[in-house]
């Protein structure tokens, strides 16, 4: 179905006023399995960088490693974005981190004042509550990536009831309801310059705004890897932390839990 929500129509005009290469074309779409999904296919088909899917609602909305991503139809924003931009592969991992800051940035402007958090790897958090998530997905053939696909979910008005311990909407910071289109343009305004800069140059070329978003630093966290206190994120993407013995071990993937949050509940994410 590719019936258009009205109040993102907008978008398109706006775009072409910023001069912005994602969301061009931009499908709209009521119902998907997934953005990731459309963006996929066109990709193996030939689509071209920038291409860009908004859907509704998605049958089957995934997070990484077989997670589920949930968002009752209207309540959210949920992207897939294109990207063909020339990347080495050891920079492919770090365009989560980027584009994770990009949504970031999307949701700081949409909801002024308010303290939005980049969690390391991917996530979007405002007071340790989950406002968005990012996967990021390569498209290959053998070896070579030839494509990179940016899905990213943002909670716009309300976020699923069974996890409101752990989630937040922008619409729940107060203030008026959250135009979707600025939203949304701001999103690919800011994808545009973060994935061009770190595709470039890896997560060193946004090494400042990301120390200054870090939602872990300082934090007491655990992972599969250890515990310890997180002091950073290195140029290779990786979360430094330095254990309780004082030596510094650098993760690089995983789930991380702050310790504090592990204390409170018996579940985790
Ligand atoms: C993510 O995975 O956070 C990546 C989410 C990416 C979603 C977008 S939507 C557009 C595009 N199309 C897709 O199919 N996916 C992308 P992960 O770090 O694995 O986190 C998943 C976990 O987040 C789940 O296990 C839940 O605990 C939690 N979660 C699910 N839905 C949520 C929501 N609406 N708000 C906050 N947390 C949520």
């Amino acid at each position: 179905m590719t019936r258009a929500p009205s109040d993102l129509e907008r978008a398109r005009d706006l775009l072409t006023e910023r001069g912005c290469a994602l969301g061009s074309p931009l499908v709209l779409l009521d119902e998907t399995t997934s953005t990731n999904d459309e963006a996929k296919r066109a990709a193996k088909a030939g689509a071209a960088h920038g291409a860009t899917w908004v859907a509704e609602r998605q049958t089957a909305g995934r997070g990484r490693q077989g997670r589920a991503w949930v968002a009752a139809p209207g309540d959210a924003l949920l992207v897939s974005v294109l990207v063909r931009t020339p990347c080495p592969p050891a920079y492919v991992p770090q365009l989560a981190l980027a584009a994770g800051l990009a949504a970031r940035d999307a949701v700081a402007l949409a909801a002024p004042g308010v303290d939005v958090r980049v969690k390391w790897p991917n996530d979007v958090v405002v007071e340790g509550r989950k406002l968005a998530g990012v996967l990021v997905e390569g498209v290959s053939t053998g070896a070579r990536v030839d494509a990179i696909i940016v899905g990213i979910g943002i909670n716009v008005r309300a976020f699923p009831p069974e996890l409101a311990e752990r989630a937040t909407s922008i619409d729940r910071m107060g203030g008026a309801p959250t135009d979707r289109a600025a939203l949304l343009v701001e999103l690919l305004v800011a994808l545009e310059r973060d994935l061009g800069l770190v595709a470039a140059r890896g997560v060193a070329a946004v090494r400042a705004r990301l120390a200054a978003a870090d939602a872990l630093l300082g934090e007491s966290v655990a992972s599969d890897a250890g515990a310890g206190v997180a002091v950073g994120i290195d140029d290779d993407g990786r979360l430094v932390v330095r254990g309780d013995d004082g030596a510094i071990a650098r993760w690089s993937s995983g789930e991380v839990h702050l310790a504090r949050d592990v204390s409170a509940r018996s579940t985790t994410r």
